[in-house]
């Protein structure tokens, strides 16, 4: 595929922020700043920026536990984010959810369940929603390689591809869940694409490290479910390049596998093609580091200038 200049500078423009929103992210937990755990996707950001650079007006999101800065990418502005992030009251979720529920219906953002798998029936609730409703929107729905092995995403994507629902399921493998690799956790090779051929949709592979590797086979995925093909798979490869959570020293991990895969570090790829082919120049890469390094202070400075919320708010929107 021949890329513009438009698109690649966008491609890189998407990983570069997701990498800084993540590193953001650990010097605010080591700062001891954010409750509760993050998940850090360092590593992973190329199944984000690439799948959703196929995106439209009006389709629906279903994100995950890492890589959450890719919410940013839909539109959510980074204020509340990470007033969500630190617990307070100006977050999507008036700081009641925190880090891994950063949802904004209005952006088409389902929200997110910690119970990993759940969820995934949501998405396939939202594209019967689509399909009813008619047009060619779609839905994103992100979990990673660990979850494919649970029974409610066999249900989920089962009964989508019954329904020929518009869901691109988008398996972000990056190797583990938690200390098992997925090479004990599951028998086939590609945990997620493998299984599509049972569900008589097509799944695709993808190196997870090459942006536009996930580019093009979300692109193609994509056209193919808009136009009313049913589901599909995508299966992202990459690696989680740290702990499960900040302070796992991954001590069950083998460092030189660890270190091969770092070396093909999606950020740092793209920026070398773009600057080889004369699409960037290394003034506008400080320029734009510099530019997002800002957008990071200001939702920071705001998101630890809101208020936590009252104490005695504690029972509110609650259920009963
Ligand atoms: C149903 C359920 N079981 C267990 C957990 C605890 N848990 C949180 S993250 C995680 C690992 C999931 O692995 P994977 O799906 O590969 O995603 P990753 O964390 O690697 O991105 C587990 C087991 C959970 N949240 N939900
Ligand atoms: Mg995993």
């Amino acid at each position: 595929m021949a890329y513009t200049k438009e698109l690649s500078r966008k491609l890189y423009r998407d990983l570069l922020m997701l990498r800084l929103f993540e590193k953001r992210l650990i010097d605010l937990y080591a700062a001891g700043k954010i409750p509760g755990h993050i998940h850090s996707g360092i590593g992973e950001e190329a199944a984000f920026a690439g799948t959703l650079a196929t995106k439209k007006e009006g389709d629906y999101f279903k994100m995950s536990h890492r890589d959450i800065g890719a919410s940013s990418l839909l539109g959510v502005s980074l204020e509340t984010m990470f007033a969500e992030i630190l617990g307070k009251t100006a977050g999507n979720s008036g700081g009641r959810g925190g880090i891994n529920h950063i949802s904004e219906l209005s952006r088409g953002m389902l929200g997110f369940s910690g119970t990993l798998g759940c969820d995934i029936a949501v998405a396939a609730g939202a594209g019967l929603t689509i399909q009813n409703r008619g047009g060619d929107n779609i839905v994103y729905v992100y979990f990673g390689d660990g979850t494919t092995s649970r029974g409610p995403v066999h249900e989920a994507i089962n009964l989508a591809a019954a329904w020929k629902l518009p869901v691109l399921f988008v398996c972000e493998n990056n190797q583990f869940a938690i200390s098992t690799p997925v090479s004990e956790g599951v028998p086939v090779k590609n945990t997620a694409a493998d299984r599509a051929p049972a569900y008589g949709i097509p799944g695709r592979v993808a190196d997870g490290t090459d942006v536009f590797a996930v580019y093009e086979a979300a692109e193609e995925l994509t056209r193919e479910i808009r136009q009313g093909g049913g589901p599909a798979i995508l299966e992202c490869k990459a690696y989680r390049w740290r702990g499960h959570f900040e302070g796992d020293q991954a001590r069950y991990r083998d460092q030189t596998e660890a270190d091969r895969w770092i070396k093909k570090d999606c950020v740092q790829k793209m920026e070398t093609w773009l600057l080889e082919k004369k699409m960037i120049t290394e003034t506008e890469i400080e320029e734009m580091r510099a530019e997002f390094e800002a957008k990071l202070d200001a939702a920071v400075i705001f998101a630890e200038n809101s208020p936590e919320p009252a104490p005695e708010t504690i029972y509110d929107y609650l259920y009963a």
